[in-house]
């Protein structure tokens, strides 16, 4: 079956779709160029993010985009010479950890462990299909040997370049690289906001500082090949409006097909993570942090959320349970969104047991309910605490986490029918098409599981229906 992309050129996103193809399984070929393809997928307006009132002709890449969305799942890792301290990275700075302590950390940062294709087949086995790595955070500690600064990777005693060794492990595995990278920087003498810091602002210079991150970004770019730009610490006066839209366009003017998350300018309004004017602010798509972001087909979203409490590893961290990452990237997934699940990678380079272990069991139901994940949109059914849904072509994929019911009552438009109902991983399903009603009668005895997923065939392309809300 051959797929169509919109785009005439391939963007390098989408080559990273079609290189899924040399690694994964067919299903997951098809669910990941599906995700690309128009084929099945209606024609898609223009997207809505792009590079801000400025800049109105600059828009998120549809095919880069499109893929990215298809993928729904991916892992953030927040890592650093913090991670020696076990407290949380950039913020304990002046805070847990003084200023000068925290400034020397990366002279004895030495994760002797550190292996990145293991890593990169950590986020795999749990069904990970992108990757994202703090570049940069708070602090200003750079993971890269950059031209830019001395406090950086190279002068540690780890002596490798770790971002490349975590790019070429995701090339190799068909995993897309992408990094975080904070505007803000309270370590460098010319960034003019302080943070629990006594030096003074004045003889800082943004000017400079702005050259200095623009240089940096096009490391990322040129040197690092990241495919998105998670970019953080965008919310103090000393980065403005005009400074947002200003290095969007710088990066969309290096590559076309990067894709730029809503914090790189200052739409994006507090926690909920979403931008107040889509026209007026750059970003391609909305980061709403530590919760599950509302039910939004018109605008690209992805949750970030931490494993435990903490973005970087902590000794002592009490984790979600399996039941719990599934049931939220179900929400999510189910509200048309994105999940980017963080891990704190340990001091000695390794990711720590409960947290692979963790991941693991996350990965084991996608084995089985992938499906109902990759490659599809929110909806039809708007997410409840009991179900969720997905939809591609003709079907419908209800995620069912509560377990006690027996008997499911969905509305139907007049004229939709079910053609069939099954559960992944399992047998046909008994069920009745009533007036405007869909009715399934749920099997007993299922496995037990975070959730099972009840696959239904309707009579209509199922993105095409209206959003319903259910009980
Ligand atoms: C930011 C970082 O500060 C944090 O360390 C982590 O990297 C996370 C992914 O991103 O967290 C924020 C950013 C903005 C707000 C709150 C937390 N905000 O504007 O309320």
């Amino acid at each position: 079956m051959k797929f169509f992309f919109t785009e005439t050129s391939k963007s390098r996103v989408t080559r990273h779709a079609s290189r899924l193809s040399r690694h994964a399984s067919r299903v997951t070929i098809i669910l990941a160029i599906a995700a690309c393809s128009t084929l099945q997928q209606p024609v898609p307006k223009a997207p809505p993010g792009g590079g801000g009132e400025l800049n109105p002709q600059l828009r998120t890449n549809s095919a880069s985009l499109q893929a990215w969305q298809g993928m729904r799942f991916g892992m953030f890792v927040h890592w650093g010479p913090i991670s020696l301290k076990g407290t949380e990275i950039g913020w304990s700075r002046g805070r847990e950890v003084p200023i000068s302590e925290y400034d020397s950390l990366y002279l004895r940062f030495n994760p002797e462990l550190f292996n990145a294709d293991e890593w990169i087949s950590v986020a795999k086995e749990a069904g990970m299909k992108y990757f994202v790595i703090t570049s940069k955070h708070h602090d200003g500690f750079s993971i890269w040997p950059s031209k830019y600064t001395d406090y950086d990777i190279e002068n540690t005693p780890v002596k490798r370049d770790v971002l490349k060794e975590m790019e070429l492990a995701c090339e190799k595995q068909g995993i897309l690289f992408g990094t975080y990278h904070s505007i803000l920087d309270w370590h460098h003498p010319d960034y003019t906001t302080r943070y629990r810091d006594p030096r003074p602002v004045e003889g800082s210079d943004m000017k400079k500082y702005k050259e200095f991150l623009f240089n940096q970004v096009k490391e990322l770019i040129v040197d690092y090949h990241t495919n998105i730009l998670w970019f953080d610490g965008q919310w103090e006066a000393s980065w403005t409006h005009q400074d947002g839209m200003e290095l969007y366009k710088y990066i969309r003017d290096l590559r076309d097909d990067i894709l730029i998350n809503n914090r790189v300018d200052k739409g994006f309004k507090g926690m909920a993570g979403m931008t107040d004017s889509i026209a007026k602010y750059a970003g391609d798509y909305g980061t709403p942090e530590q919760q599950i972001g509302g039910f939004n087909r018109d605008y690209p979203w992805e949750s970030c959320i931490t494993v435990g409490d903490q973005w970087a590893w902590k000794n002592v961290e009490k984790l979600k349970s399996v039941k719990v990452v599934v049931e939220t990237l179900i929400k999510t997934v189910g509200g048309d969104g994105n999940l980017l699940l963080n891990v704190g990678p340990m001091p000695d380079g390794r990711i720590e047991p409960q947290q692979v272990d963790l991941l693991r069991g996350v990965g084991e139901w996608l084995k089985v309910n992938g499906e109902g994940v990759y490659g599809t949109r929110g909806g039809p059914f708007l997410p409840t605490d009991r179900m969720a849904s997905t939809c591609k072509e003709q079907f419908i994929y209800l995620h069912v986490m509560d377990p006690s019911l027996k008997e499911i009552v969905l509305p139907m438009p007049q004229g939709v029918k079910a053609t069939r109902v099954s559960i992944l991983g399992g047998k046909t399903v008994s069920y009745d098409n009533r007036e405007r009603q869909l009715v399934i009668r749920v099997p007993q005895n299922l496995p037990d599981s975070p959730a099972y997923v009840l696959k239904i065939r309707i009579n209509r392309k199922a993105v095409e229906l209206e959003p319903m809300e259910i009980k």
